[in-house]
């Protein structure tokens, strides 16, 4: 039996704060998981140190399934976004480590690959219409098929998404919370506005996407998706808030756009009835913050009987450990749909050394045995943690809004 022999947590800030777990076995292989939740990066920690780790050592390390159960009911307190990160956070490392033990890439252990690459989409963005075209042209000239478009608001201030010159993108600020304002009135004729021009400037042979960031009613969303029906959108995510799952079935009700949502739900219930309602067309929850690898296919198989594809939340805040296990399930998931890719900075992709590549609007996770990502520890101690809160969100009038 391969038993772990310890397992520790490792903070780093190479330009924002990333959690990682690294496990090791009595015979020496090291696997390493993803537990970074944004802006509260600490809780996530603590929960593992204090809570889960002690718990491991000993354990047989190849029984990923049996150690989720473990985790999963024995904590008698179930889902929530800090419990299902740092349970990914182990079962990522875990599948890490099965997949070195075979001298597989972790795809070949999930079924080996169902597509020849991984269909990626960037961001671009820009303060007006005409910036976030410019950016959009760049991502076609290195070979983008699919592209986010976000741009400003005229009149308001720090528009999510919106982050200008800059290669790199954090939503997180040092300190408590910045206060951003949000106008649904302002905002809604933008969009169409902007689709228009991208479909002018850039043609009918690219993907464009756009995410609403959770800013929308139903009747808004709906709304929304009617004016962007003529510019075929591969999808708009997070029209609103899913808690209430039903609130897509009214959207549903008045549009063809095809909708995403998912990136803050951590469990299978949270998009149960979104899913076998058929409410939506894509799931975007990620490995990181959905239960690991082993929860995560079993939300994808769900979807899959109900024509419902993947779409895995991908923005710089999930580590390079994320990407790489993500990259492995979307390569080998039947009902693939997209993924999202933010790029990371240099120093972050420095501290993370990682076997996954880019080229031709595609991502491949690399063929090296396990997830084929790293982190070098040296280097990560040289940039420790900072804390740092997400923006939130005011109505013009002051009154507490939706991020
Ligand atoms: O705001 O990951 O689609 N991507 C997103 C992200 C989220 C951040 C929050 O931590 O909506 O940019
Ligand atoms: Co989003």
């Amino acid at each position: 039996m391969l038993k772990i022999k310890s397992a520790r947590v490792i903070v780093t800030s190479p330009g924002r704060n990333f959690v990682t777990l690294k496990i090791e076995t009595t015979d020496g292989i090291t696997g390493i998981g993803d537990a970074t939740l944004n802006g509260r990066e600490l809780a996530v920690a603590s929960y593992l140190t204090e809570h889960v780790c002690p718990t491991l050592i000993g354990r047989d390390a190849q029984a990923i399934e049996d150690t989720w159960q473990y985790l999963y009911r024995g904590a008698y307190w179930r889902r929530g976004p800090v419990t299902m990160t740092a349970i990914a956070g182990v079962d990522t490392a875990l599948w890490d480590i099965k997949a070195k033990q075979a001298g597989l890439p972790l795809y070949q252990l999930l079924g080996g690959a169902a597509r020849d690459g991984v269909l990626v989409y960037g961001h671009a963005n820009g303060e007006t219409i005409d910036e976030a075209i410019e950016a959009a042209k760049r991502f076609r000239s290195e070979g983008y098929l699919a592209i986010r478009l976000q741009c400003g608001v005229p009149g308001l201030k720090g528009i999510y998404g919106v982050w200008g010159k800059q290669r790199h993108y954090g939503s997180a600020k040092a300190g408590v919370p910045v206060e951003n304002t949000w106008s649904t009135t302002k905002y809604l004729p933008v969009v169409p506005k902007l689709f228009a021009a991208a479909r002018e400037a850039l043609g009918w042979d690219v993907h464009l996407l756009h995410d609403a960031h959770h800013r929308l009613t139903p009747i808004e969303a709906a709304r929304l998706g009617k004016d962007l029906e003529p510019f075929r959108p591969f999808w708009i995510e997070d029209m609103t808030p899913s808690e209430n799952q039903e609130s897509f079935r009214l959207i549903r009700h008045h549009t063809t756009t095809k909708l995403a949502v998912g990136e803050v739900l951590n469990s299978i219930w949270d998009a149960q009835h979104l899913i076998t309602e058929q409410l939506i067309d894509y799931i975007r929850m990620s490995v990181v913050h959905a239960g690991g690898i082993t929860h995560l296919r079993r939300v994808a198989a769900l979807a899959d009987l109900y024509q419902v594809r993947t779409g895995c939340h991908g923005a710089a805040d999930l580590s390079p450990v994320c990407m790489g296990a993500a990259l492995h399930f979307d390569l080998s998931v039947p009902n693939f749909g997209i993924q999202e890719y933010m790029r990371h900075t240099e120093e972050t992709d420095a501290v993370f050394p990682h076997a996954y590549k880019y080229a031709d609007g595609m991502l491949h996770p690399g063929e090296v045995p396990g997830h084929g990502v790293e982190i070098d520890e040296a280097l990560a101690a040289k940039f420790p943690y900072r804390q740092a809160s997400l923006p939130v969100n005011r109505l013009e009038d002051g009154t507490l809004y939706n991020w």
